[in-house]
């Protein structure tokens, strides 16, 4: 297999519209790179989306098509993932293919991620430089902002390393995700489930502003943020419980042996 230093992957889930655009503006940013990278769309479409795709090959060599059958389509955190398996660069750069995210940073995140040696790079709208404006109304930003980064902070301690850890723009080492087994994978904000898997990665952050969709239609639904909160359960569960029970059990035996004490002595 012939290496590159960094795959680009586009999940796309009816977006024919926005492939070319996305192209073009990535072609742009990185026109001047001295590396070799490719983009890699991860496609879950039923419209004509992977023909699109398929016809701006001619134009834009670097694109790698992954269409995935009707029966694999289980969400775009498995999305993900079956485009980590395929990736071919040393490092991985996730983003939205629906422009919401700035290609434009895409190179200034992977000089951050070389430069300090660390594992994930994350594209935040909740730092100094960075904005959420673009999700719209209030009540989403409200919902991004504090209810879903505060939720994954209580109960996926791990995720408070970063500021945005809902972010959908992040640039992981290839090695890291190729060591994880990615068991009952439910949501669909993969960086929470990496930050929570690896909970000793060291990660940096670069400030981003979130763009407005340019067809103004939101995908977003109830249904959604509900998937959210099983995702977060089901890693608590998994990674998290054992350890509280742990703690609580430690001072459940403190407790007793102190009690002992004050009783017998
Ligand atoms: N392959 C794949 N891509 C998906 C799926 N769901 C969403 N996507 C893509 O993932 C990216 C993010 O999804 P969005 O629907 O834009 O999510 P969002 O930005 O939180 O919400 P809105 O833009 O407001 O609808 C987009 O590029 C979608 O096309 C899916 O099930 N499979
Ligand atoms: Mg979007």
């Amino acid at each position: 297999m012939q290496k590159k230093l960094l795959t680009i992957i586009l999940p796309t889930f009816n977006e024919s519209g926005n492939v070319l655009p996305i192209l073009e503006e990535i072609d742009t940013s990185l026109k001047n790179v001295n590396y070799d990278y490719e983009i890699l769309f991860v496609d879950d479409s039923d419209d004509e989306t992977p023909q699109v795709i398929e016809n701006s090959k001619k134009k834009y060599p670097k694109v790698r098509l992954l269409h995935r059958e009707k029966k694999d389509r289980t969400g775009l955190a498995t999305a993900f993932v079956a485009a980590f398996k395929k990736a071919k660069g040393e490092y991985i750069l996730c983003m939205d293919s629906d422009r919401q995210h700035p290609p434009q940073k895409i190179d200034e995140m992977l000089q951050k991620i070389i430069k300090n040696s660390y594992d994930i790079v994350i594209a935040s709208r909740y730092i100094k430089g960075g904005s959420a404006e673009g999700l719209g109304s209030a009540y989403r930003i409200f919902v991004s902002r504090v209810i879903t980064r505060w939720s994954a902070w209580l109960l996926l301690w791990p995720t408070m390393k970063s500021s945005d850890p809902g972010s959908g723009m992040f640039i992981v080492r290839k090695q890291l995700v190729d060591d994880l087994s990615f068991s009952r994978l439910y949501g669909f904000k993969i960086l929470i489930d990496i930050l929570t898997r690896v909970p000793k990665a060291r990660v940096g952050e670069c400030p981003i502003v979130f763009r407005k969709r340019v067809d103004d239609e939101s995908k977003a639904t109830l249904k959604q943020g509900l998937k959210f909160y099983k995702h977060i359960w089901s890693l608590f569960v998994e990674y998290r419980l054992y350890i509280v029970a742990k703690k609580l059990l430690f001072f459940i035996v403190i407790l007793i042996i102190a009690l002992l004490f004050f009783i017998f002595i």
